[in-house]
């Protein structure tokens, strides 16, 4: 037996962890998968998710051939010559008479953890040009994209805790011990926690639900549903009331201090202490500490995003560390810094273009390239859209039915289309609607890069890791997919597309004031060798990137090639401050008001009232270790035990309704209604249910037969309403909910 370890990081969760895997290469086997001791950024940690590398590639219902629907609406393996025969055949007659806004896509969530399919996936966007663009992020961390644009010039800076330094870290709206951390890259979030407090420091959590992050913190506060913006408003008002507030060198960049004053002086701690379910005196205690702590961290994530206030909660956490001097500072919110994929401080940004493009359905605006997830069924419906429907639609590496909201009517919408493909490797609640599945090389199969998790990390790094297995011949890695998509539907080749993305990169570094002015695009992309693909991409951005060798010979710095001899990790140190130079504002300074966000603070102040009924029962979500979104309840190693899509309640709500644990409730919203199980704990706040989301394997057509068999559950967004959003991002409400609920 030819046992070999192989190291590489986890692709599974943003946390990147370093992996050992255990592989067989006779029989093509991955044998076991350990924690890396020797990887300085998780130190042999894992969890029991990075099963799901092995778990995915021994599948098999994992799709390894296109398939197409037949006639008789069963699916039908076909070659790659016909798939993409077939996809032109449909495709572009529909493009051509109706225009591309008529084939919508929706990207997502794994796209995130693939070099190849994030590389190319905006290239793929740009060349359908389709305005009908969707994804994961209208469910996830819009709200913050809008504020980073906004305050900062790029969307896509993303401002992150620095866990592993602070000395206070108060949490909102995450469980980074189960989900291990969103934009906040830190593998072992339970040791980094524990760090804090063996430190001397203080773990604070606000939640509906004492959570597994709560049980590590030295204090919970229960919070009402949405209501975030006004516990912050609150906490900011107390920083003027009190003379807590202190730019430091903010202040000769920062515009609007008076202004915040204004709009939080009517929010006092006592204004909104019912509201919010957290007394005064609290919240008064919290800013203080808070604002007096040097090194403190005010974190807030998915509970404060999918929410009815999502951008004035991302906004009023950037403003209460600013306004307090704990931004971009040790052991504060601080950018990292990349060595790939982040614009160079000074480089020009594009205003944030917001209804550039209107639903036909609702009239809502396109918000930097975004529409709702949730619009989908009504712009394909013709009863809503007539004329001007979606007829086409194309998903890559996303499961819309069950992660959006209302996947009924979506579900039956999808039937309304002329044509649909999926790029993904399952027959599931999504892609069962296509009329074609392209499915793609999954982790094992591929050399990648944490492209986008090094964007987000608490501490700078770069990784490389090395495929496994090599793929299969004729299989396709999702890039490549994506690019004969194009081909297929634009009649472009993907050479033309790949060179013309190539020769931008190229020349928007080798401008004058560029990173490697002086070299010509040419020496470069002759630099980087003419394979098709990711990797030459990756070379040219780290060779181009802050930590690259520029192309001069002899210099050293990262490279593919740095990357690869020296087994692929490198640490490129904490996380230093970086402002004001890498601000893009078009005045290169912080508004910290801005009229777009500002906006929707009458919507906020007249809200107030109507959070205080406590007649309401609301519906929040719910994330657990082995489960990753909708996707891997199909790996038997993750799924077995006992049901986990179960409804949390507390005993006091459970006893109004005549409901005991392991009893069947019927939950009802105003989009939907779903039967589930009942978990009665006092880990819930009164009044707040809480359920997991990615669930409901139950349709007929999906092909997976163990999620289908040992975790079922109901789909949770049955119960979100495609209707209301947080206003300045579109982002949908997926924590709030109002529902009512009875017995089975
Ligand atoms: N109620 C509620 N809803 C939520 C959330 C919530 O908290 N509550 N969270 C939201 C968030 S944060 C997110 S990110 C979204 C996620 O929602 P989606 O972006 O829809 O992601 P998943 O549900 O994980 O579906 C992933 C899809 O990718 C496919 N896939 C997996 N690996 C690969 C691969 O290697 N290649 C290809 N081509 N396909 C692959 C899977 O088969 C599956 O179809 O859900 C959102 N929905
Ligand atoms: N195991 C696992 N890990 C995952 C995922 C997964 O599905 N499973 N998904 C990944 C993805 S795509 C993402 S985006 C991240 C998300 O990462 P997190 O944001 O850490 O995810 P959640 O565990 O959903 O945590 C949200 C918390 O918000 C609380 N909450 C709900 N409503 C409110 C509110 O109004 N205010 C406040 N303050 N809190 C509220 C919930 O009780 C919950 O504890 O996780 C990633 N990691
Ligand atoms: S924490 Fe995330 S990266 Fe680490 S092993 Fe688990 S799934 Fe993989
Ligand atoms: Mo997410």
């Amino acid at each position: 037996m030819a046992a070999e370890i192989i190291r590489r990081s986890c692709p599974t969760c943003e946390a990147c962890c370093g992996l050992q895997v255990h592989v067989d290469r006779d029989t093509q086997q991955i044998l076991r998968i350990e924690g890396d001791p020797d990887d300085f950024r998780s130190r042999g940690y894992l969890c029991p998710k990075a099963y799901a590398m092995k778990a995915v590639y021994e599948d098999p219902d994992r799709l390894t051939q296109p398939m197409r629907k037949r006639a008789d609406g069963q699916f039908e393996a076909i070659s790659w010559d016909e798939a993409f025969a077939y996809a032109a055949e449909k495709l572009r007659p529909i493009r051509e008479k109706y225009g591309p806004q008529s084939v919508g896509v929706f990207i997502g969530e794994p796209t995130g953890h693939n070099l190849g399919a994030l590389l190319y996936t905006t290239l793929f966007m740009r060349a359908l040009g389709t305005p009908r663009a969707f994804s994961s992020a209208t469910m996830d961390q819009f709200p913050k994209n809008v504020t980073l644009k906004l305050m900062y010039g790029d969307g896509w800076m993303f401002v992150i805790p620095d866990v592993k330094r602070t000395d206070l870290f108060i949490c909102m709206g995450g469980n980074p011990v189960v989900s291990q951390g969103s934009l906040m890259g830190t593998p072992d979030v339970p040791g980094v926690l524990r760090g804090i407090r063996q430190r001397g420091g203080r773990v604070v959590v606000i939640d509906p639900r004492r959570t597994e992050t709560a049980d590590l913190a030295d204090e919970h506060h229960f919070i009402r549903p949405g209501t975030d913006a006004y516990f912050l408003a609150a906490m900011i008002h107390v920083f003027f009331e009190e003379g807590l507030v202190n730019l430091g060198r903010f202040a000769a960049f920062t515009d609007g201090v008076q202004e915040v004053r204004e709009i939080c002086r009517d929010f006092s701690p006592e204004a909104v202490a019912e509201t919010t379910g957290i007394a005064a005196e609290t919240i008064r205690a919290l800013a203080r500490e808070y604002a007096t702590t040097k090194k403190a961290a005010l974190y807030g994530r998915i509970g404060t995003c999918t929410q009815e206030f999502g951008t004035l909660a991302s906004w009023l956490l950037d403003v209460a560390a600013i306004l307090t001097g704990h931004f971009d500072e040790e052991g504060c919110m601080m950018f990292p810094r990349p060595a790939a994929g982040q614009s160079e401080p000074g480089e020009a940004s594009a205003p944030m273009s917001v209804g550039a493009y209107r639903t036909v359905a609702r009239g809502l605006p396109e918000i930097d390239g975004q529409l709702p997830a949730g619009v989908m069924a009504e712009e394909i419906e013709e009863k809503s859209a007539g004329d001007q429907r979606m007829r086409a639609l194309l998903t890559a590496a996303g499961n819309p039915v069950l992660s959006a909201p209302n996947g009924d009517r979506l579900a039956a919408s999808l039937g309304e289309l002329d044509f649909m493909v999926s790029v993904d490797i399952y027959i599931n609640e999504t892609t069962s609607h296509a009329d074609l599945i392209l499915p793609t090389t999954v982790s094992a199969e591929e050399e990648n890069f944490d492209f986008t998790y090094a964007t987000t990390c608490s501490h700078n790094y770069a990784r490389w890791s090395p495929a496994i297995f090599e793929a299969p011949a004729g299989a396709k890695p999702h890039w490549e997919v994506l690019m004969r998509l194009v081909e297929a539907a634009t009649g472009v080749p993907l050479e033309q597309l790949d060179e013309a993305m190539v020769g931008g990169i190229a020349g928007s570094v080798t401008r004058p004031g560029g990173r490697c002015e002086g070299k010509t695009t040419e020496e470069l992309i002759a630099a980087i060798g003419s394979e098709r693909g990711p990797l030459r991409i990756l070379d040219l951005m780290l060779r181009a990137g802050p930590y690259g060798d520029r192309f001069v010979a002899g210099k050293d710095g990262l490279s593919l090639r740095a990357l690869r001899e020296c087994g692929g990790l490198v640490d490129l140190g904490p996380l230093k401050p970086r402002l004001p130079e890498v601000l893009k504002t078009p005045d290169r300074r912080i508004p910290l008001v801005h009229p777009y966000i500002t906006a929707d603070v009458p919507r906020l102040a007249a809200a107030l009232a109507d959070a205080q009924r406590r007649d309401r029962l609301l519906l929040i979500g719910r994330r657990q270790v082995r489960n990753m979104n909708s996707w891997l309840h199909n790996a038997q190693v993750l799924a077995k035990g006992p049901a986990r899509c179960t409804l949390l309640m507390h005993p006091d709500d459970a006893k109004r309704f005549g409901l005991a644990t392991g009893e069947k409730a019927r939950v009802r919203s105003q989009s939907g209604e779903i039967v589930t199980e009942v978990e009665v704990s006092d880990e819930v706040m009164k009044g707040v249910v809480r359920l997991p989301h990615g669930f409901g394997h139950t349709r007929p057509g999906s092909r997976t037969a163990i999620a289908t068999r040992l975790q079922p559950g109901a789909n949770a967004n049955q119960l979100t309403d495609e209707g209301p959003l947080d206003v300045p991002s579109g982002t949908h409400i997926a924590n709030g909910i109002p529902v009512e609920i009875a017995r089975a």
